[in-house]
């Protein structure tokens, strides 16, 4: 397939937003034993139980390594679900698959935005990296899409939400790290996103969540349910490390005009626990040099914000927290149109993400 020297916006091509329809959501299998416990035997559950869930809404593909292939293939059964061989460095494909675009004439291309595992060599969360930052070429070629590949400019899917209508919502805390582009300005990386999503306002809330390891991803945190309308994260315990990240992101959405001019309204969702890994989780995972720290003292980022939106669903991750329900609630409060299905999130939470980081929608043509 070609790899374009253009820009998406320039040839009339944009990111709509997640609500708008799909042909299929793309997950990786876990396996890296330094992320995931056991060699990944229960989080491999977890994940079969959310392509599961969406595959009662949707077609889902999931990329298996060879190794993984026969395992992944027998442990998600359902038809619907497509496995596919491909080699990756972990399981994380929101950040290191396309982040797809489209023209509304049949046109679908992808963006495959430079990977570098979170922080390359200043607080990255592995190395090396390499076969990751392939996935999304490797996804497109599947896919026989066209390619915007942004060569010296690192960007995660996660880092942002788009709302389909000229307005990206991200952090500081994520793209204007040294670890990701320290050669770029604000107004510089604000020129980027413009050209490869072809929005016009970016709304920038100061962090995400507390001890998120992907340095405050926005979709752990807010995400859009329609345009003019966010859902943030939130608590009201001002002993919480989380209550003036809150406060400061509220403090910008209720300042924030997006592209089309209008004030958002801002959905409150609370934030579960505080959740921490016990020691028996912990010590199934195999350490290598470099790799993420688990241990029971730290509090995971979990958070009922990181759901994936699907054809007519919301996915959602659980946590056997009391507030579950709470959260449940809300979701069907703010999305009446579609059915909210919860499925267990810890197993993917004690690897440093949630539902929404394991997913990449790919919209219809
Ligand atoms: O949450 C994500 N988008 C990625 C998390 C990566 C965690 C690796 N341990």
């Amino acid at each position: 397939m070609t790899t374009l020297t253009s820009t998406p916006r320039a040839d009339g091509f944009f990111m709509p937003a997640e609500w708008a329809p799909h042909s299929q959501t793309w997950m990786v299998w876990p396996q890296r034993p330094d992320n995931w416990r056991h060699n990944g035997a229960p989080a491999q559950a977890a994940f079969a139980a959310v392509a599961k869930a969406i595959a009662r809404f949707e077609p889902v593909t999931v990329c298996a390594t060879a190794d993984q292939f026969h395992a992944a293939r027998a442990a998600l059964g359902d038809p619907r679900i497509r496995v596919v061989e491909m080699s990756t460095d972990d399981a994380w494909v929101r950040d290191t698959g396309p982040t797809f675009v489209i023209d509304g004439q049949g046109g679908l291309r992808g963006v495959d935005w430079t990977f570098n595992a979170w922080g390359g060599l200043d607080g990255g969360l592995y190395a090396d990296w390499r076969r990751d930052d392939e996935v999304a070429q490797k996804i497109l070629e599947i896919e026989r899409c066209d390619r915007y590949r942004t060569d010296g400019f690192v960007l995660e899917g996660g880092s942002i939400h788009v709302d389909g209508e000229g307005t990206l919502i991200t952090t500081e805390e994520c793209l204007l790290n040294r670890n990701r582009n320290p050669h770029l300005s604000r107004e510089e990386i604000e020129a980027i996103l413009r050209e490869h999503l072809a929005i016009d306002t970016v709304i920038w809330l100061p962090h995400g969540l507390f001890n998120d390891e992907t340095d405050g991803h926005v979709d752990n945190f807010c995400c859009y349910v329609r345009p003019g309308e966010v859902l943030l994260a939130w608590t009201d315990d001002p002993t919480d490390p989380n209550h003036e990240r809150c406060q400061a992101a509220m403090a910008v959405l209720e300042q924030a005009r997006d592209a089309r001019g209008r004030a958002l309204k801002v959905h409150k969702m609370p934030i579960p626990g505080p959740l921490h890994a016990t020691a028996e989780e912990c010590a199934g995972v195999a350490p290598l040099v470099g790799s993420q720290p688990r241990d029971p003292s730290i509090r995971l980022a979990g958070s009922y914000v990181n759901f994936l939106i699907v054809n007519g669903g919301i996915i959602a991750p659980s946590f056997g927290d009391p507030l579950d329900a709470e959260a449940e609630r809300i979701l069907g409060e703010v999305f009446p149109d579609h059915q909210v299905v919860m499925v267990p999130g810890r197993e993917i939470l004690l690897g440093g993400g949630n539902i929404h980081c394991i997913t990449q929608q790919q919209p219809a043509a």
